[in-house]
């Protein structure tokens, strides 16, 4: 039966046709509101005829009264932009339904019905990648958050959860391999087609389903589960790319041993596959037995790819896979709770790799991207807390607020429950919460409450972390008098949009005092400031200690402190704890450049500050007792964004002279003892070993002080690098210095890696972005040329991120004084916008930044948003992000 479509606002009323357009404004969604939905789906059965550009879909969906919910006449079952083709009840046609919106509106009568539901589907004119979409000749799916409306209609939220039965007919040649979640049960071939039928025993929500067609080779391999499960893994990809997959099964063993020893979880089906996909929104998704990855997080050679994606890979392979139980065996109750299963999730994966690699490095890593992404999301007109209380979109509430400060939280409860325990108590609490919402869709308060359970901790106050946005500030003044150390602590909660007061949280700080002679401290304290203000004392002191707080990043603050340079030199020199030693060498720069812009310092001042900062680097270099990753930490300059922050309106550009006038000092100073070290680095062969990458390490950030220092020799050494490298970390830190330089050595490098990896879209995406953030003065011009470059599609997101998300964080470039960076990425909003609208909202927060920076540039900001906001039609993601920057 046909049935024609109404035409719809985009809010989803119907009205006439020919009425006045109606004002964009699609509906706000309210945490307030949620309620069970009337029906339960306990089977849901799923046929597809595949077809690149027709791809049929009968869905067979038995529904049955949930009697734990307000009672319906009708089921509303979501879709987006579908065909309806055919509607069954129980057999027969079903005349009682209603379109409203995109949305099904099905009359039912009785306790139990089966729907069966045909729709009809062009996979290759989905440009916006959710739903099912071809990608290079293959069939893929993502259906997290709201895709699985796309393929057909149904009750697309993550608490209706359904056991799922999928057969899949295709021609062979086209697509010989057919994948979908849990085990295969059946498959045979009809003439040139052939079909296959696989069922998740496991019930799940929509989001989570998956399916893929095409013509895949993979890397097997198995994992012997602690209960003695033989599982099969693949890895699937296309044929040439499978020399370029072991990192990603050793990376997937790794995880599934790493959350059977640390969390007590054991994978929970025979088959777990892992696909590539070239077009894909973001990294991976975790689909129950069969994750969709982005290439980006699968491939790896040294060939091809650098440490850093060698670590990403294992990173969010192992995240996807933590997800099959904090996500899949508990799933979200609705949206609001994304940060029940992202920010544990993140947790989970940091602390994977921390325990894979060095762990004081891997936490000052996920620090500075909670500072640089986050920090300035929680302090702009996108701030939200972890568990938001509303949305427009839901794709817009994947961010760094609901994951990486969403993991913050939950490790300040891990710190709460573990400092100074003899055993793991924190692990009680996630063996609670596992054991008591196995099969759920839980709630970020199921979670906290879990916590308390297994822990003994009273987490009341706590929860505002979960119900509060803005970045704590908490300012510190020490005292002394006779052998009392004193500490008065206050904090400050910043307003936030619809957030204009805000309650004291409990703040986790760990401490030490060192005593100054010796240099050494005695024993960490947690202090918990729970209060507007609080005074702690310490007894014993004959004289004032220095103050090391927020060790390890305890909590996820700021700290405002008058702390004296010399103090600051001694914890750069002796603090015990990497994270704090680091914070101290960053407070160092971070205050020299603060005092260097506001006009504070007269020569001599800068001067004394660039001595310093160099004499406390200078013994950096010279400390035997570090290894090499941890020192390049402590070498390395805090970034710009970070610095911007400190300031309430932020000059870009005065900034970047400050930074780039020390960095040259650094580089000219310190000349020799750098030198050195490259040299001392450079014996190194190439390795995956620690040691290893951290020469590595060392001689990319080595020739940046070089090339701002003495740029010619740079050069020279730059292109040495490049030319002798055999891997991918020294040929693009040798490449990324020459792409800031204006020499000859540039163009003949950037044509040679152009030419060495054309046919390698992951390494031609890193052509692209470094010279977007590279910092040459033209940088502007360049980024111009490449978009009018014959690789150049918005058709990838991972080429239209290599390109513009660089350039929108390099500062120079995108603050230029004449609005043209601005304009840019307006620009590209705005053709984007169309096609694939998660990744054009993507691009409005550089621009909603406006009100932390001066106010000529801000005006040009602000003007930039309002022409797009201005636009006639733009998607409900880029609608929301630009209203909400607008304020
Ligand atoms: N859960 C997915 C994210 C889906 C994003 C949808 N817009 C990947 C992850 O966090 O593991
Ligand atoms: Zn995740």
């Amino acid at each position: 039966m046909d049935i024609a479509r109404t035409p719809t606002t985009p809010d989803g009323n119907p009205h006439l046709a020919d009425a006045a357009p109606e004002p964009q404004q699609p509906p706000e969604i309210l945490r307030e509101d949620y309620t069970p939905f009337p029906w339960l789906v306990p089977t849901t059965h799923l046929e597809f005829e595949l077809g690149v550009d027709t791809t049929r879909v009968i869905a067979t969906l038995e529904v049955q009264r949930n009697s734990a919910a307000e009672p319906s006449r009708t089921i509303r079952l979501n879709g987006d932009g579908l065909e309806l083709v055919e509607l069954h009840c129980d057999d027969e046609d079903c005349l009682a339904h209603t379109l409203d919106g995109d949305d099904l509106i099905v009359t039912l009568e009785g306790e139990r019905h089966t729907l069966r539901i045909v729709t009809e589907l062009n996979p290759s004119d989905n440009s916006q990648l959710m739903g099912l979409y071809a990608s290079n000749g293959m069939l893929c799916t993502q259906c997290e958050a709201e895709g699985f409306r796309r393929i057909t209609f149904f009750p697309d939220r993550p608490d209706v959860l359904s056991t799922y039965t999928v057969r899949m007919k295709g021609p062979k040649a086209q697509f010989p391999i057919l994948l979908s979640n849990g085990n295969k049960t059946d498959s045979g071939e009809e003439g040139e087609s052939h079909w296959a039928e696989w069922h998740d025993p496991w019930p799940k929500p929509s989001y989570l389903f998956a399916l893929v067609a095409g013509d895949l080779v993979a890397r097997s391999d198995r994992f012997i589960t602690m209960s003695g499960r033989d599982v099969e893994l693949n890895v699937w990809v296309r044929e040439g790319d499978l020399p370029r997959t072991e990192h990603a099964m050793e990376s997937l063993k790794r995880s599934m041993k790493w959350d059977e020893e640390t969390f007590g979880r054991e994978y929970d089906l025979d088959l777990f596959n892992i696909v590539a996909v070239s077009d894909f929104n973001m990294g991976a998704m975790e689909n129950k037995g069969l994750n969709v990855f982005n290439t980006k997080y699968v491939l790896a050679d040294p060939e091809t790819a650098t440490d850093g994606d060698f670590d990403a890979v294992e990173g969010v392979i192992g995240h996807e896979y933590f997800h099959n139980w904090s996500g899949n065996r508990i799933t979200c109750r609705d949206w609001f709770q994304l940060s029940l299963k992202e920010g544990f999730t993140v947790l989970r994966d940091q602390l994977f790799s921390q325990d894979m690699g060095s762990a004081p490095v891997k936490r000052i890593e996920d620090v500075r991207i909670l500072r640089g992404v986050q920090f300035p999301e929680d302090s702009g007109p996108l701030a939200h807390p972890i568990r938001p209380d509303s949305y427009r979109e839901i794709s817009n509430f994947y961010t760094s607020t609901v994951y990486n400060k969403g993991a913050e939280v939950i490790r300040m409860m891990r710190t709460l429950a573990n400092f100074g325990a003899d055993e793991d108590a924190f692990r009680q609490g996630t063996d609670t919460y596992f054991d008591t919402h196995d099969g759920e869709a839980a709630t970020c308060e199921d979670f906290v409450s879990s916590i308390e359970r297994g822990t003994g901790l009273d987490l009341k106050q706590f929860r505002l972390w979960y119900s509060q946005a803005g970045t704590p500030r908490v300012e510190i003044a020490q005292s002394h008098e006779g052998n009392v150390a004193a500490l008065r602590l206050k904090q400050h909660v910043p307003a936030t949009p619809g957030q204009p007061d805000k309650n004291p949280m409990p703040i986790p700080l760990r401490i030490a005092l060192f005593d100054r002679e010796t240099g050494r401290h005695w024993g960490e304290h947690l202090v918990v400031l729970d209060t507007a203000e609080k005074e702690v004392r310490f007894e014993g002191f004959s004289q004032s200690p220095v103050l090391s707080i927020n060790r390890g990043f305890s909590a996820p603050v700021t700290i405002k402190r008058d702390i004296a340079r010399e103090d600051l030199l001694f914890l750069a020199a002796k603090d015990d704890d990497p994270f704090a030693r680091y914070e101290a060498m960053q407070d160092l720069m971070v205050d020299h450049h603060v005092a260097a812009v506001s006009g504070n310092l007269d020569d001599d001042g800068i001067e004394a500050g660039r001595a310093d900062i160099c004499a406390a680097l200078s013994a950096v270099i010279a400390d035997d007792t570090l290894d090499d990753l941890m020192r390049g930490e402590l070498l390395s300059m805090p970034n710009q964004t970070y610095v911007m922050e400190q300031f309430d309106k932020a000059d870009p550009e005065r900034i970047h002279e400050a930074r780039e006038a020390l960095k040259a000092a650094i580089g000219t100073r310190l000349s020799s003892e750098l030198h050195q070290a490259y040299a001392r680095a450079e014996k190194l062969p190439f390795s995956h070993s620690a040691e290893a990458k951290g020469a590595r390490k060392l001689k990319t950030l080595i020739l940046g002080y070089a090339a701002a220092g003495d740029p010619d020799k740079a050069a020279e050494l730059a292109a040495h690098q490049y030319e002798h490298a055999d891997n991918m970390t020294d040929r693009q830190g040798a490449l990324m210095t020459l792409a800031g330089l204006d020499t000859v050595e540039r163009t003949n490098a950037l044509l040679d890696f152009y030419n060495r990896y054309q046919d390698n879209a992951l390494v031609i995406d890193k052509w692209f972005a470094l010279q977007a953030s590279s910092p040459h003065p033209n940088a502007i011009e360049h980024v111009k040329a490449l978009a009018e470059h014959p690789d150049f599609t918005l058709k990838n997101p991972n080429r239209v991120r290599s390109l513009y998300m660089p350039f929108a964080a390099n500062p120079p470039a995108f603050h230029s004084a004449d609005g043209e960076g601005y304009r840019m990425i307006s620009d590209l909003i705005l053709e984007l916008d169309p096609l694939n609208p998660q990744t054009a909202a993507r691009f409005v927060p550089p621009l909603g930044r406006w009100r932390r920076i001066e106010p000529g540039r801000a005006a040009l900001m602000r003007a930039e948003l309002q022409r797009i906001a201005d636009a006639s039609k733009l998607s409900r993601d880029t609608y929301e992000q630009v209203t909400r920057s607008l304020g």
